[in-house]
């Protein structure tokens, strides 16, 4: 009896170590990857990993999709990727200067990263070429925020001397700062006043932290009745108008003019009454999900390295042409 049952615990022993085996092959043979953003309310980011996961579901392999709020979130995430058996992911990081510890825990993993929209940099505070990136092109989206808001200026008749510009600034991140200068450039280039520009340093790349960051500039040049407003992206701009509408300013007074085209800016663009939110230059945040998904998975199970850096470009979008221009894009 006791033998038999010896016996019988040595044959199911073998059948799981058979069975175990079969799943470790399985594990090798499957892709799986995960795709881990820092704000994962933003309708922005929402887009991305839903056009990620349906990458997944066409080519048949497995897309985690993961918040990295802060470097800790983001270590775990790497290491709870790691645990699942994935080979890679890419990543908008919380913090640009993150990069170096990223890539340090995700080589000791043998992981392949690629980032999207904000690109890591060195210790050195240089962008970190060797990691494949695909961002918007920070500059030429900003140059363009910068032309439309010239040219709404110039329809609704006002004199450049007499209007403020609120440019909400994060200067902690590079693609902020290329598209805040980008705008900056244009509107100069445009004939507007640089002496009527006034900072508002944001912490974080939200709606909260710019309506914060505004306020106060809205009080302390209280006396201009015209503003113009622009940011690193939509969700800040509209903190800059919620601002000014809160400051008792009408909506005709104000043109902001944002960077993403995403659910953000088409709850605007719905309301009834048009908002200060004049329009925003939307780019394709399916199209970053989808191409860096891809990217990342035809490197792993192609061994194909995608390109270095691919900058993406962007359209404007108003109240008059969200819906097309959504389409176009497939948003
Ligand atoms: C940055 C911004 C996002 C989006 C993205 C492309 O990460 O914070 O809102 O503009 O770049």
């Amino acid at each position: 009896m006791k033998l038999t049952t010896t016996f019988a615990r040595l044959a199911l022993g073998s059948a799981i170590m058979l069975a175990s085996l079969g799943s470790v092959q399985a594990q090798e043979d499957e892709v799986k990857i995960g795709f881990i953003v820092k704000k994962p309310e933003q309708a922005w980011f929402i887009n991305e990993q839903k056009a990620a996961t349906e990458v997944g579901e066409e080519f048949g392999f497995d897309v985690v999709r993961l918040g990295g709020e802060d470097g800790q979130e983001v270590l775990s995430a790497i290491d709870n990727l790691y645990a699942q058996g994935a080979q890679g992911f890419v990543i908008c990081p919380p913090d640009v200067r993150l990069g170096p510890a990223i890539m340090n825990r995700a080589n000791q993993y043998g992981m392949k990263v690629v980032t999207v929209d904000d690109q890591f940099v060195n210790t050195s505070g240089e962008p970190m070429e060797g990691v494949p990136h695909l961002g918007m092109s920070g500059t030429k989206i900003g140059r363009q925020v910068g032309e439309a808001i010239a040219a709404e200026m110039e329809v609704r008749g006002w004199n450049p001397e007499e209007v403020a510009a609120l440019r909400i600034t994060n200067n902690e991140l590079p693609t902020a700062v290329e598209r805040t200068d980008g705008a900056t450039e244009a509107l100069l280039a445009a004939g507007f006043p640089e002496d009527n520009i006034f900072d508002a340093p944001q912490q974080n790349s939200d709606t909260a932290s710019a309506f914060s960051a505004a306020s106060p500039v809205l009080s302390q040049y209280g006396d201009y009745e015209h503003w113009i407003i622009y940011a690193l992206n939509e969700e800040s701009v509209l903190g800059g108008v919620r601002a000014t509408e809160q400051y008792g300013m009408a909506a005709e007074d104000v043109i902001g003019v944002g960077i993403n085209g995403s659910g953000a800016a088409f709850a605007e663009f719905s309301r009834d009454n048009p908002t200060g939110f004049h329009g925003t230059v939307a780019v394709s945040s399916t199209m970053h999900g989808r191409q860096t998904t891809e990217d990342l998975y035809r490197w792993i199970s192609e061994d194909q390295e995608p390109p270095a850096n691919t900058e993406t470009s962007g359209t404007l979008m108003t109240r008059n042409n969200w819906q097309e221009v959504r389409a176009a894009l497939g948003l």
